[in-house]
C-alpha cells in the first residue's frame, strides 16, 4: 500500500494519531502537498458515502473530521504561498444550522495565502453577525459556506443580507451551485478551495 493510500485508509478510520505523522512521511518521500489534501478530500468522500448508506454513524464522521484536520495543520504552511500583497479583509464563515467547517478551513487558509486578511467567524454564523463582522472591519468580500441542503436557505438569507448591505459576496460548499449562487444573488461561487481564490481575486478587482 502508497503512503498516501494509508493516509486515505487511517483518515476514513478515524486513527487521529497517526494521520499527521504519514502526512509528514508521505512529504518527506516526496509526495506534493496538494497530492495529500486531494487525497484526504477523497477519503472524506468516502466517508460521506458510507454515511449515506448507514454503514457509519455521526460519531465516525467527526472523528475522521478531525483525523482530516491533523494531516491539514500540517500541510499548511506548505499551501500556503507567500502573500506579499494585502487584498483587504475577507469575512468567512459557515452558514447558521450548519456545523462543517473543514472546507470552510481550506477555503480561509487558501484565501489567506492569497493576500486576503481572514476574519473567520467560525460556524452556524447568523446572517446577521456575518453582516455586522463585514460592516465593522470594512470587508473588501464576505466568503459564506454551506454544506448541506438543509442549510441552503441560510446561506441564501446571508447572501441576500450582504448584497442588501452593499458586499462582494462569494459562496461554496457541496451542495452549492453557479446556478444556485445566481439564484441568491451572490457576486461568485467556486468549487474548491483552490479555485475560491482566482474567483475572490477576481471580484475585488472589479
Ligand atoms: C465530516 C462531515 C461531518 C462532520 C463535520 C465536522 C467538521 N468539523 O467539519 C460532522 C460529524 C459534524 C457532520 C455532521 C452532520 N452531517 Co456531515 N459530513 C461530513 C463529510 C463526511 C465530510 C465533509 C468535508 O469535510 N468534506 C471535505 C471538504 C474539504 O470538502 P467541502 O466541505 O465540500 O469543501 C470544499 C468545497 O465544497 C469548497 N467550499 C466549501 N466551503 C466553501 C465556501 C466558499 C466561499 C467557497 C468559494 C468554496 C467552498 O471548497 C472546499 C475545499 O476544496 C460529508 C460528506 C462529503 N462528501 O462532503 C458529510 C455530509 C456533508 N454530512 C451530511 C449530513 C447529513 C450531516 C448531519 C445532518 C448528520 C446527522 N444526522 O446529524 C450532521 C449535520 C450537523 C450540522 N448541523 O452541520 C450529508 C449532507 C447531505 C445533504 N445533502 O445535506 C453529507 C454529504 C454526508 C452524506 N453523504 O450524507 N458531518
Amino acid at each position: 500500500m502508497s503512503k498516501i493510500q494509508e493516509i486515505q485508509e487511517m483518515v476514513a478510520k478515524g486513527k487521529t494519531k497517526v494521520v499527521a505523522g504519514l502526512v509528514q512521511e508521505a512529504l518527506d518521500g516526496g509526495a506534493q502537498p496538494k497530492e495529500i489534501l486531494d487525497a484526504m478530500i477523497e477519503s472524506m468522500g468516502i466517508v460521506g458515502d458510507k454515511f449515506s448508506a448507514g454503514e457509519i454513524f455521526v460519531p465516525e464522521m467527526l472523528i475522521s473530521a478531525k483525523a482530516m484536520s491533523k494531516g491539514v495543520d500540517v500541510l499548511k504552511p506548505l499551501l500556503a504561498g507567500d502573500a506579499s500583497t494585502s487584498l483587504g479583509t475577507c469575512v468567512i464563515g459557515t452558514v447558521a444550522g450548519d456545523l462543517h467547517d473543514i472546507g470552510k478551513n481550506l477555503v480561509s487558509m487558501m484565501l489567506e495565502s492569497a493576500g486576503f486578511t481572514m476574519i473567520d467567524l467560525g460556524v452556524d454564523v447568523p446572517a446577521a453577525k456575518f453582516v455586522e463582522t463585514a460592516k465593522e472591519n470594512n470587508a473588501v468580500i464576505v466568503a459564506a459556506s454551506g454544506l448541506l441542503t438543509t442549510t441552503m436557505p441560510a446561506l441564501k438569507e446571508t447572501s441576500l443580507a450582504l448584497k442588501d448591505a452593499g458586499f462582494t459576496v462569494i459562496v461554496g460548499g457541496a451542495p452549492v451551485t453557479q446556478a444556485y449562487a445566481d439564484e441568491i444573488k451572490a457576486d461568485g461561487y467556486a468549487p474548491d478551495a483552490g479555485s475560491a481564490v482566482t474567483k475572490a481575486k477576481e471580484l475585488v478587482k472589479k
